[in-house]
């Protein structure tokens, strides 16, 4: 297997979903850096932030979306952080785009 969001996303590796609709699944991160910590992934295949076109770009705006809804349901109303890490000095360590949705805890600015 390539690339493991899409491993996760097609359910061969397993993870503890949060959300998941049609286009879009959010599961909790393996190591988490926040109280909260899901990963929120687009189903089809796109790199990273770097690879975001006119034709596939609306489902980043439907991830937003997403997030707004586990926010919700998760309580988060204290106040969240979305993070894209892109490329390698960016900090990308897979290879498939992934929004970090962290919360429970004061988040420092700016981040490192
Ligand atoms: P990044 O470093 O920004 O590319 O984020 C990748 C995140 O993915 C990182 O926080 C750890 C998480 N992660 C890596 N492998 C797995 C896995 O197998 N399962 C889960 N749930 N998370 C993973």
């Amino acid at each position: 297997m390539d690339c493991l969001f899409c491993g996760i996303a097609g359910g061969e590796i397993p993870s503890t979903k949060v959300y998941e609709d049609e286009q879009v699944l959010a599961f909790r991160d393996i190591d988490p850096k926040a109280p909260f910590h899901a990963v929120v992934i687009p189903k089809r295949h796109i790199g990273s932030a770097a690879e975001i076109t006119p034709e596939n770009s609306a489902v980043v705006a439907h991830i937003y979306e997403v997030i707004a809804e586990i926010a919700r349901r998760e309580k988060l109303e204290k106040g969240f952080r979305v993070v894209t890490n892109c490329g390698e000095e960016g900090g990308q360590t897979v290879g498939h785009l992934h929004f970090h949705l962290l919360a429970g805890r004061n988040l420092g600015w700016p981040p490192g």
